[in-house]
Protein backbone atom coordinates (compact mmCIF):
# COMPACT_ATOMS: atom_id res chain seq x y z
CA UNK A 1 0.00 0.00 0.00
CA UNK A 2 1.83 3.30 -1.00
CA UNK A 3 0.44 6.54 0.57
CA UNK A 4 0.60 10.10 -0.87
CA UNK A 5 0.75 13.68 1.07
CA UNK A 6 -2.16 16.14 1.73
CA UNK A 7 -0.77 19.36 1.71
CA UNK A 8 -1.71 22.71 2.58
CA UNK A 9 -2.33 25.16 0.07
CA UNK A 10 -1.60 27.84 2.29
CA UNK A 11 1.20 27.03 3.80
CA UNK A 12 2.63 23.92 1.49
CA UNK A 13 3.39 22.27 4.91
CA UNK A 14 1.92 18.39 4.65
CA UNK A 15 -1.20 18.37 6.11
CA UNK A 16 -1.63 14.17 6.47
CA UNK A 17 -0.21 11.30 4.86
CA UNK A 18 -3.22 9.43 3.36
CA UNK A 19 -3.37 5.60 1.81
CA UNK A 20 -3.97 5.51 -1.90
CA UNK A 21 -6.43 2.53 -2.50
CA UNK A 22 -5.23 -0.12 -4.95
CA UNK A 23 -7.45 -1.03 -7.98
CA UNK A 24 -7.71 -4.32 -6.15
CA UNK A 25 -8.94 -2.54 -3.17
CA UNK A 26 -10.97 -0.77 -4.93
CA UNK A 27 -12.72 -4.25 -6.53
CA UNK A 28 -13.09 -5.21 -2.79
CA UNK A 29 -14.97 -2.24 -2.32
CA UNK A 30 -17.51 -2.97 -4.91
CA UNK A 31 -17.71 -6.47 -3.74
CA UNK A 32 -18.59 -4.69 0.02
CA UNK A 33 -21.24 -2.37 -1.74
CA UNK A 34 -22.98 -4.91 -4.14
CA UNK A 35 -23.72 -7.90 -1.01
CA UNK A 36 -24.17 -4.37 1.34
CA UNK A 37 -26.87 -2.84 -1.31
CA UNK A 38 -29.05 -6.11 -1.51
CA UNK A 39 -29.77 -5.34 1.80
CA UNK A 40 -29.91 -1.61 1.77
CA UNK A 41 -32.66 -1.89 -0.81
CA UNK A 42 -34.92 -3.68 1.56
CA UNK A 43 -34.54 -1.02 4.49
CA UNK A 44 -38.22 0.17 4.55
CA UNK A 45 -38.74 3.79 3.00
CA UNK A 46 -39.34 5.18 6.74
CA UNK A 47 -36.09 3.53 8.51
CA UNK A 48 -34.08 4.91 5.17
CA UNK A 49 -34.81 7.91 5.79
CA UNK A 50 -34.07 8.15 9.14
CA UNK A 51 -31.22 7.07 8.81
CA UNK A 52 -30.40 9.75 6.46
CA UNK A 53 -31.27 11.93 8.95
CA UNK A 54 -29.19 10.54 11.80
CA UNK A 55 -26.31 10.93 8.77
CA UNK A 56 -27.33 14.74 8.28
CA UNK A 57 -27.18 15.52 12.23
CA UNK A 58 -23.70 13.53 12.74
CA UNK A 59 -22.51 16.04 9.99
CA UNK A 60 -24.59 19.00 12.00
CA UNK A 61 -22.65 17.90 15.06
CA UNK A 62 -18.89 18.10 12.99
CA UNK A 63 -19.71 21.30 11.03
CA UNK A 64 -16.97 22.76 12.72
CA UNK A 65 -14.52 19.88 12.22
CA UNK A 66 -15.23 19.29 8.45
CA UNK A 67 -14.46 23.04 7.77
CA UNK A 68 -11.36 23.27 10.04
CA UNK A 69 -10.07 20.28 7.56
CA UNK A 70 -11.60 21.95 4.55
CA UNK A 71 -9.54 25.34 5.28
CA UNK A 72 -6.34 23.15 6.01
CA UNK A 73 -6.89 20.52 2.96
CA UNK A 74 -8.68 23.31 0.17
CA UNK A 75 -7.54 26.52 1.41
CA UNK A 76 -10.99 27.61 1.36
CA UNK A 77 -12.02 30.59 3.33
CA UNK A 78 -13.45 28.88 7.04
CA UNK A 79 -16.66 31.44 6.26
CA UNK A 80 -17.16 29.56 3.07
CA UNK A 81 -16.17 26.29 4.35
CA UNK A 82 -18.41 26.47 7.30
CA UNK A 83 -21.23 26.85 4.48
CA UNK A 84 -19.86 24.16 2.29
CA UNK A 85 -20.05 21.70 5.61
CA UNK A 86 -23.83 22.85 6.35
CA UNK A 87 -24.66 22.07 2.64
CA UNK A 88 -23.70 18.47 3.29
CA UNK A 89 -26.03 18.64 6.13
CA UNK A 90 -28.91 20.46 4.12
CA UNK A 91 -28.82 17.76 1.35
CA UNK A 92 -28.69 14.59 3.50
CA UNK A 93 -31.70 16.46 5.45
CA UNK A 94 -33.60 17.38 2.14
CA UNK A 95 -32.94 14.26 0.43
CA UNK A 96 -34.00 12.28 3.77
CA UNK A 97 -37.28 13.26 2.79
CA UNK A 98 -37.57 11.54 -0.94
CA UNK A 99 -37.56 7.39 0.01
CA UNK A 100 -41.02 8.27 1.91
CA UNK A 101 -42.40 10.31 -0.90
CA UNK A 102 -40.92 8.24 -3.95
CA UNK A 103 -43.94 6.77 -5.72
CA UNK A 104 -44.46 5.07 -9.04
CA UNK A 105 -47.83 5.04 -10.87
CA UNK A 106 -50.46 3.37 -11.89
CA UNK A 107 -51.67 3.33 -15.72
CA UNK A 108 -55.16 2.21 -16.79
CA UNK A 109 -54.40 -0.33 -20.05
CA UNK A 110 -56.96 -2.75 -21.20
CA UNK A 111 -57.38 -5.70 -19.98
CA UNK A 112 -55.76 -5.08 -16.82
CA UNK A 113 -53.57 -2.44 -14.84
CA UNK A 114 -49.91 -1.34 -15.66
CA UNK A 115 -48.06 -0.10 -12.38
CA UNK A 116 -44.33 1.64 -12.01
CA UNK A 117 -41.62 0.80 -9.58
CA UNK A 118 -38.73 2.78 -9.15
CA UNK A 119 -35.83 0.42 -8.50
CA UNK A 120 -32.63 1.45 -7.30
CA UNK A 121 -29.49 1.58 -10.28
CA UNK A 122 -27.71 -0.63 -7.78
CA UNK A 123 -23.76 0.24 -7.01
CA UNK A 124 -22.91 4.14 -7.68
CA UNK A 125 -19.72 5.49 -8.20
CA UNK A 126 -18.62 8.99 -7.55
CA UNK A 127 -16.12 10.81 -8.78
CA UNK A 128 -15.25 14.38 -6.95
CA UNK A 129 -12.90 16.99 -7.87
CA UNK A 130 -10.76 19.06 -5.66
CA UNK A 131 -12.92 22.40 -5.86
CA UNK A 132 -15.62 21.93 -4.04
CA UNK A 133 -15.18 18.82 -2.53
CA UNK A 134 -17.85 18.40 0.09
CA UNK A 135 -20.71 20.02 -1.58
CA UNK A 136 -20.56 17.90 -4.57
CA UNK A 137 -19.96 14.61 -2.61
CA UNK A 138 -23.16 15.16 -1.50
CA UNK A 139 -24.78 16.18 -4.27
CA UNK A 140 -24.35 12.88 -5.84
CA UNK A 141 -24.27 10.43 -2.20
CA UNK A 142 -27.54 12.15 -0.78
CA UNK A 143 -29.63 11.02 -3.41
CA UNK A 144 -28.07 8.13 -4.35
CA UNK A 145 -28.51 6.71 -0.76
CA UNK A 146 -32.21 7.61 -0.46
CA UNK A 147 -33.45 5.88 -3.64
CA UNK A 148 -31.83 2.65 -2.22
CA UNK A 149 -28.45 2.22 -3.73
CA UNK A 150 -24.71 1.54 -2.22
CA UNK A 151 -22.57 4.74 -3.33
CA UNK A 152 -18.57 4.19 -3.65
CA UNK A 153 -16.50 7.98 -3.73
CA UNK A 154 -13.36 8.88 -5.26
CA UNK A 155 -12.46 11.90 -3.77
CA UNK A 156 -9.49 14.45 -5.68
CA UNK A 157 -6.45 12.91 -4.65
CA UNK A 158 -5.14 15.98 -3.52
CA UNK A 159 -8.91 16.74 -1.33
CA UNK A 160 -9.95 13.34 0.64
CA UNK A 161 -9.95 14.54 3.93
CA UNK A 162 -13.66 16.04 4.64
CA UNK A 163 -14.84 13.05 2.42
CA UNK A 164 -12.88 10.72 4.69
CA UNK A 165 -14.37 12.04 7.68
CA UNK A 166 -17.87 12.11 6.08
CA UNK A 167 -17.64 8.37 5.25
CA UNK A 168 -17.13 7.88 9.10
CA UNK A 169 -19.63 10.19 10.09
CA UNK A 170 -22.11 8.04 8.11
CA UNK A 171 -20.86 4.86 9.84
CA UNK A 172 -21.19 6.81 13.21
CA UNK A 173 -24.69 7.09 11.90
CA UNK A 174 -25.56 3.98 11.77
CA UNK A 175 -25.70 3.55 7.92
CA UNK A 176 -25.21 -0.20 7.20
CA UNK A 177 -21.12 -1.31 6.49
CA UNK A 178 -20.39 -0.98 2.96
CA UNK A 179 -23.56 1.17 2.10
CA UNK A 180 -21.21 4.59 1.90
CA UNK A 181 -17.54 4.00 1.34
CA UNK A 182 -15.08 6.42 0.27
CA UNK A 183 -11.84 5.37 -1.47
CA UNK A 184 -9.10 7.93 -1.27
CA UNK A 185 -6.49 8.05 -4.64
CA UNK A 186 -5.55 8.11 -8.15
CA UNK A 187 -8.55 8.92 -10.68
CA UNK A 188 -6.23 6.82 -12.91
CA UNK A 189 -6.24 3.70 -10.76
CA UNK A 190 -9.31 4.28 -8.29
CA UNK A 191 -12.00 6.51 -10.52
CA UNK A 192 -11.24 4.15 -13.90
CA UNK A 193 -11.83 0.92 -11.84
CA UNK A 194 -15.32 2.17 -11.08
CA UNK A 195 -15.68 3.16 -14.45
CA UNK A 196 -14.38 -0.13 -15.79
CA UNK A 197 -16.15 -2.65 -13.79
CA UNK A 198 -19.34 -4.02 -14.51
CA UNK A 199 -20.82 -4.10 -10.58
CA UNK A 200 -20.85 -0.19 -10.73
CA UNK A 201 -24.34 0.58 -12.22
CA UNK A 202 -23.59 4.25 -12.46
CA UNK A 203 -20.93 7.01 -12.25
CA UNK A 204 -21.59 11.01 -11.76
CA UNK A 205 -18.47 12.34 -12.57
CA UNK A 206 -17.56 16.13 -11.96
CA UNK A 207 -14.61 17.72 -13.40
CA UNK A 208 -12.77 18.70 -16.52
CA UNK A 209 -14.18 18.15 -19.88
CA UNK A 210 -11.52 16.61 -20.95
CA UNK A 211 -11.67 13.50 -17.89
CA UNK A 212 -15.28 13.68 -19.13
CA UNK A 213 -15.19 12.43 -22.53
CA UNK A 214 -12.53 9.68 -21.26
CA UNK A 215 -15.05 8.34 -18.66
CA UNK A 216 -18.01 8.46 -21.23
CA UNK A 217 -15.97 6.27 -23.43
CA UNK A 218 -15.37 4.11 -20.81
CA UNK A 219 -19.25 4.36 -19.83
CA UNK A 220 -20.14 3.57 -22.86
CA UNK A 221 -18.17 -0.45 -23.16
CA UNK A 222 -20.86 -1.07 -20.16
CA UNK A 223 -23.68 1.02 -21.74
CA UNK A 224 -23.38 2.55 -17.68
CA UNK A 225 -25.32 5.19 -16.54
CA UNK A 226 -23.70 8.67 -16.29
CA UNK A 227 -23.86 11.69 -14.79
CA UNK A 228 -21.43 14.43 -16.14
CA UNK A 229 -20.96 18.06 -14.42
CA UNK A 230 -18.43 19.80 -16.66
CA UNK A 231 -16.16 22.72 -17.35
CA UNK A 232 -17.22 26.37 -17.65
CA UNK A 233 -16.82 29.65 -19.37
CA UNK A 234 -19.90 31.43 -18.26
CA UNK A 235 -20.49 35.15 -18.87
CA UNK A 236 -21.68 38.53 -16.64
CA UNK A 237 -23.73 40.23 -19.04
CA UNK A 238 -24.26 43.86 -17.99
CA UNK A 239 -26.93 46.22 -20.05
CA UNK A 240 -26.91 49.74 -19.68
CA UNK A 241 -30.16 49.88 -18.54
CA UNK A 242 -29.05 47.86 -15.00
CA UNK A 243 -28.35 48.55 -11.68
CA UNK A 244 -24.57 49.37 -12.34
CA UNK A 245 -23.30 49.94 -9.02
CA UNK A 246 -24.46 46.25 -7.62
CA UNK A 247 -23.87 45.00 -10.85
CA UNK A 248 -19.83 46.04 -10.22
CA UNK A 249 -20.12 45.21 -6.50
CA UNK A 250 -20.85 41.84 -6.86
CA UNK A 251 -18.99 40.89 -10.41
CA UNK A 252 -15.81 39.97 -8.35
CA UNK A 253 -17.90 37.49 -6.06
CA UNK A 254 -19.15 36.09 -9.65
CA UNK A 255 -15.51 35.21 -10.54
CA UNK A 256 -12.96 35.11 -7.37
CA UNK A 257 -14.89 33.25 -4.89
CA UNK A 258 -13.20 30.24 -4.39
CA UNK A 259 -10.28 31.21 -5.87
CA UNK A 260 -12.00 31.25 -9.58
CA UNK A 261 -12.01 28.07 -8.75
CA UNK A 262 -15.55 27.22 -9.63
CA UNK A 263 -16.90 25.19 -12.87
CA UNK A 264 -19.44 28.75 -12.42
CA UNK A 265 -17.97 31.14 -12.50
CA UNK A 266 -18.64 33.92 -14.20
CA UNK A 267 -15.31 34.58 -16.30
CA UNK A 268 -15.91 36.83 -19.48
CA UNK A 269 -17.92 40.23 -18.36
CA UNK A 270 -20.22 41.95 -20.70
CA UNK A 271 -21.07 45.15 -20.92
CA UNK A 272 -22.92 47.04 -23.06
CA UNK A 273 -20.01 49.74 -24.70
CA UNK A 274 -22.38 52.90 -22.95
CA UNK A 275 -21.62 51.60 -19.78
CA UNK A 276 -18.26 50.43 -20.26
CA UNK A 277 -16.23 53.52 -18.41
CA UNK A 278 -18.33 53.62 -15.74
CA UNK A 279 -18.63 49.68 -15.02
CA UNK A 280 -14.73 49.74 -15.05
CA UNK A 281 -14.15 52.84 -12.69
CA UNK A 282 -16.62 50.71 -10.10
CA UNK A 283 -15.16 47.79 -11.00
CA UNK A 284 -11.17 48.45 -9.96
CA UNK A 285 -12.37 49.62 -5.94
CA UNK A 286 -14.67 46.35 -6.15
CA UNK A 287 -11.79 44.19 -7.15
CA UNK A 288 -8.90 45.48 -5.05
CA UNK A 289 -11.34 45.11 -1.62
CA UNK A 290 -11.43 41.51 -2.08
CA UNK A 291 -10.06 40.32 1.09
CA UNK A 292 -7.12 38.24 -0.02
CA UNK A 293 -5.20 35.87 2.29
CA UNK A 294 -4.97 33.21 5.47
CA UNK A 295 -7.95 31.06 5.27
CA UNK A 296 -8.20 30.43 8.67
CA UNK A 297 -9.32 34.60 9.37
CA UNK A 298 -13.13 34.77 9.49
CA UNK A 299 -12.44 38.01 7.38
CA UNK A 300 -10.70 36.09 4.65
CA UNK A 301 -12.74 36.24 1.25
CA UNK A 302 -10.54 34.88 -1.05
CA UNK A 303 -7.43 32.03 0.16
CA UNK A 304 -5.01 30.25 -2.35
CA UNK A 305 -4.83 28.33 -5.78
CA UNK A 306 -4.80 24.73 -4.99
CA UNK A 307 -1.63 23.54 -6.24
CA UNK A 308 1.74 25.06 -7.30
CA UNK A 309 0.98 23.40 -10.99
CA UNK A 310 -2.57 24.76 -10.90
CA UNK A 311 -0.55 28.25 -10.01
CA UNK A 312 1.56 28.04 -12.80
CA UNK A 313 -1.51 26.80 -14.87
CA UNK A 314 -2.77 29.60 -14.36
CA UNK A 315 -0.10 32.60 -14.29
CA UNK A 316 0.19 31.36 -18.19
CA UNK A 317 -2.36 32.77 -18.79
CA UNK A 318 -1.25 36.32 -17.57
CA UNK A 319 2.12 36.60 -19.27
CA UNK A 320 4.48 39.50 -18.46
CA UNK A 321 2.60 41.91 -21.33
CA UNK A 322 -0.88 40.96 -20.47
CA UNK A 323 -3.27 43.75 -20.67
CA UNK A 324 -4.13 43.93 -17.05
CA UNK A 325 -6.47 46.35 -16.65
CA UNK A 326 -7.45 45.79 -12.80
CA UNK A 327 -5.17 43.76 -9.95
CA UNK A 328 -6.05 43.24 -6.57
CA UNK A 329 -3.42 41.65 -4.21
CA UNK A 330 -1.91 38.68 -2.30
CA UNK A 331 0.39 37.42 0.19
CA UNK A 332 3.87 37.04 -0.04
CA UNK A 333 5.51 34.00 1.35
CA UNK A 334 4.56 30.06 0.85
CA UNK A 335 1.31 29.38 -0.51
CA UNK A 336 0.01 28.93 -3.62
CA UNK A 337 -1.44 32.88 -4.09
CA UNK A 338 -2.79 34.13 -6.81
CA UNK A 339 -4.19 37.87 -6.71
CA UNK A 340 -7.90 38.59 -8.62
CA UNK A 341 -7.06 39.90 -11.86
CA UNK A 342 -8.85 41.80 -14.88
CA UNK A 343 -8.27 41.81 -18.29
CA UNK A 344 -9.09 44.43 -20.87
CA UNK A 345 -9.39 44.78 -23.84
CA UNK A 346 -9.00 40.97 -24.65
CA UNK A 347 -8.94 39.56 -28.10
CA UNK A 348 -12.07 36.97 -29.18
CA UNK A 349 -9.17 34.41 -30.10
CA UNK A 350 -7.05 34.74 -26.88
CA UNK A 351 -6.86 32.11 -24.73
CA UNK A 352 -7.61 33.95 -21.57
CA UNK A 353 -11.13 34.51 -23.10
CA UNK A 354 -12.03 30.98 -24.72
CA UNK A 355 -10.67 28.72 -22.53
CA UNK A 356 -11.56 27.80 -18.63
CA UNK A 357 -8.46 29.08 -16.86
CA UNK A 358 -10.15 28.32 -13.32
CA UNK A 359 -8.16 30.96 -11.41
CA UNK A 360 -9.14 34.02 -9.73
CA UNK A 361 -8.84 36.09 -13.63
CA UNK A 362 -11.78 37.10 -15.52
CA UNK A 363 -12.15 39.45 -18.60
CA UNK A 364 -14.15 42.01 -19.77
CA UNK A 365 -15.43 43.18 -22.91
CA UNK A 366 -17.99 45.37 -24.17
CA UNK A 367 -20.87 44.93 -26.79
CA UNK A 368 -23.21 47.25 -28.85
CA UNK A 369 -26.95 45.30 -28.78
CA UNK A 370 -28.84 42.49 -26.98
CA UNK A 371 -28.16 40.38 -30.38
CA UNK A 372 -24.25 41.07 -29.90
CA UNK A 373 -24.44 39.98 -26.38
CA UNK A 374 -26.36 36.61 -26.88
CA UNK A 375 -23.81 35.54 -29.81
CA UNK A 376 -21.23 36.39 -27.53
CA UNK A 377 -22.19 34.60 -24.47
CA UNK A 378 -23.03 31.53 -26.15
CA UNK A 379 -19.77 31.38 -28.53
CA UNK A 380 -18.14 28.79 -26.34
CA UNK A 381 -18.46 25.11 -26.18
CA UNK A 382 -19.84 25.31 -22.65
CA UNK A 383 -22.96 26.35 -20.88
CA UNK A 384 -23.13 26.16 -17.67
CA UNK A 385 -24.04 29.12 -15.91
CA UNK A 386 -24.02 32.92 -16.29
CA UNK A 387 -25.53 35.68 -15.37
CA UNK A 388 -27.74 38.95 -16.66
CA UNK A 389 -27.71 42.74 -14.78
CA UNK A 390 -31.33 44.81 -16.86
CA UNK A 391 -33.51 46.50 -15.25
CA UNK A 392 -36.50 45.31 -18.22
CA UNK A 393 -38.20 42.61 -17.09
CA UNK A 394 -38.82 41.54 -20.66
CA UNK A 395 -35.20 41.56 -21.97
CA UNK A 396 -34.39 39.53 -18.84
CA UNK A 397 -36.56 36.70 -19.95
CA UNK A 398 -35.62 36.71 -23.56
CA UNK A 399 -31.96 36.77 -22.61
CA UNK A 400 -32.43 34.46 -20.33
CA UNK A 401 -34.26 32.31 -22.64
CA UNK A 402 -31.68 32.95 -25.25
CA UNK A 403 -28.33 32.04 -23.63
CA UNK A 404 -27.61 28.16 -23.83
CA UNK A 405 -26.48 27.47 -20.48
CA UNK A 406 -28.49 25.38 -17.25
CA UNK A 407 -28.22 27.80 -14.54
CA UNK A 408 -28.62 31.63 -14.94
CA UNK A 409 -29.78 34.23 -12.65
CA UNK A 410 -31.28 37.72 -13.18
CA UNK A 411 -29.62 40.51 -11.01
CA UNK A 412 -27.89 38.10 -8.92
CA UNK A 413 -24.35 36.63 -9.13
CA UNK A 414 -25.53 33.52 -7.79
CA UNK A 415 -27.60 30.56 -9.23
CA UNK A 416 -27.07 27.15 -7.29
CA UNK A 417 -29.23 26.11 -4.78
CA UNK A 418 -29.80 22.69 -3.23
CA UNK A 419 -33.34 22.67 -4.13
CA UNK A 420 -33.37 23.64 -7.32
CA UNK A 421 -31.85 21.75 -10.72
CA UNK A 422 -28.43 22.07 -11.65
CA UNK A 423 -26.21 21.01 -14.85
CA UNK A 424 -25.30 21.75 -17.92
CA UNK A 425 -26.16 22.53 -21.70
CA UNK A 426 -22.96 21.92 -24.51
CA UNK A 427 -19.90 19.99 -23.03
CA UNK A 428 -20.58 21.41 -19.73
CA UNK A 429 -22.35 18.14 -18.88
CA UNK A 430 -24.86 15.75 -19.22
CA UNK A 431 -28.00 15.17 -17.43
CA UNK A 432 -29.45 17.16 -13.88
CA UNK A 433 -28.15 16.92 -10.20
CA UNK A 434 -30.42 18.52 -7.20
CA UNK A 435 -33.65 19.61 -6.92
CA UNK A 436 -36.53 17.88 -6.36
CA UNK A 437 -36.40 15.89 -9.58
CA UNK A 438 -32.87 14.35 -8.57
CA UNK A 439 -33.94 10.57 -7.50
CA UNK A 440 -34.86 10.12 -11.24
CA UNK A 441 -30.88 10.08 -12.24
CA UNK A 442 -30.71 7.03 -9.30
CA UNK A 443 -33.63 4.70 -10.00
CA UNK A 444 -34.73 2.69 -13.05
CA UNK A 445 -38.56 2.85 -13.79
CA UNK A 446 -39.91 -0.86 -14.08
CA UNK A 447 -43.30 -0.89 -15.93
CA UNK A 448 -45.26 -4.30 -14.89
CA UNK A 449 -48.63 -5.23 -16.57
CA UNK A 450 -51.13 -7.10 -14.11
CA UNK A 451 -53.85 -8.51 -15.67
CA UNK A 452 -56.98 -8.94 -14.25
CA UNK A 453 -58.93 -11.02 -16.88
CA UNK A 454 -59.70 -14.64 -14.83
P1 LIG B 1 -10.33 16.39 -13.26
O1 LIG B 1 -8.88 16.40 -13.44
O2 LIG B 1 -11.17 16.04 -14.40
O3 LIG B 1 -10.59 15.41 -12.00
C1 LIG B 1 -11.86 15.21 -11.46
C2 LIG B 1 -11.89 13.86 -10.74
O4 LIG B 1 -11.70 12.83 -11.71
C3 LIG B 1 -10.76 13.67 -9.72
O5 LIG B 1 -11.28 12.92 -8.63
C4 LIG B 1 -9.75 12.88 -10.50
O6 LIG B 1 -8.86 12.13 -9.70
C5 LIG B 1 -10.64 11.97 -11.31
N1 LIG B 1 -10.00 11.38 -12.49
C6 LIG B 1 -8.95 11.86 -13.19
N2 LIG B 1 -8.66 11.02 -14.21
C7 LIG B 1 -9.55 10.00 -14.16
C8 LIG B 1 -9.77 8.83 -14.93
N3 LIG B 1 -9.02 8.52 -15.99
N4 LIG B 1 -10.79 8.00 -14.58
C9 LIG B 1 -11.57 8.29 -13.54
N5 LIG B 1 -11.40 9.39 -12.75
C10 LIG B 1 -10.41 10.23 -13.07
O7 LIG B 1 -10.90 17.79 -12.78
P2 LIG B 1 -10.33 18.73 -11.64
O8 LIG B 1 -9.14 19.41 -12.18
O9 LIG B 1 -10.25 17.99 -10.37
O10 LIG B 1 -11.54 19.76 -11.48
C11 LIG B 1 -11.63 20.89 -12.23
C12 LIG B 1 -12.63 20.75 -13.36
O11 LIG B 1 -13.87 20.30 -12.85
C13 LIG B 1 -12.94 22.06 -14.02
O12 LIG B 1 -13.01 21.88 -15.41
C14 LIG B 1 -14.31 22.44 -13.50
O13 LIG B 1 -15.06 23.28 -14.30
C15 LIG B 1 -14.93 21.10 -13.34
N6 LIG B 1 -16.00 21.18 -12.35
C16 LIG B 1 -17.27 21.12 -12.79
C17 LIG B 1 -18.30 21.23 -11.87
C18 LIG B 1 -19.71 21.14 -12.34
S1 LIG B 1 -20.81 20.89 -11.19
N7 LIG B 1 -20.04 21.25 -13.59
C19 LIG B 1 -18.04 21.40 -10.52
C20 LIG B 1 -16.72 21.46 -10.12
C21 LIG B 1 -15.70 21.33 -11.06
P3 LIG B 1 -7.41 12.74 -9.28
O14 LIG B 1 -7.69 13.61 -8.15
O15 LIG B 1 -6.59 11.59 -8.94
O16 LIG B 1 -6.91 13.49 -10.48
Amino acid sequence: MSTFAVLNPATEQQVRAVAGTTAEEADAAIGRAVAAQRAWREVSPGDRAGLLRSFAAQVDAHREELAQLEVANSGHPVGAARWEAGQVRDVLQYYAAAPERQAGRQIPVAGGIDVTFCEPIGVVGLIVPWNFPMPILSWGMAPALAAGNAVIAKPAEMTPLTALRIGELALGAGLPEGVFQVLPGKGSVVGQRLVDHPAVGKIVFTGSTEVGRQIMAGCAQHVKRLTLELGGKSANIVFADADIEKAAATAPYAVFDNAGQDCCARSRILVQRSVLDRFMELLEPAVQGVKVGDPALAETEMGPLISASHRESVAAYVPENAPVAIRGSAPDGPGWWFPPTVLAPVGLDSPAYTQEIFGPVVTVTPFDDEAEAIGLANDTPYGLSGSIWTGSVGRAIRVARAVQAGNLSVNSHSSVRYWTPFGGFKQSGLGRELGPDALDAFTETKNVFIATAD
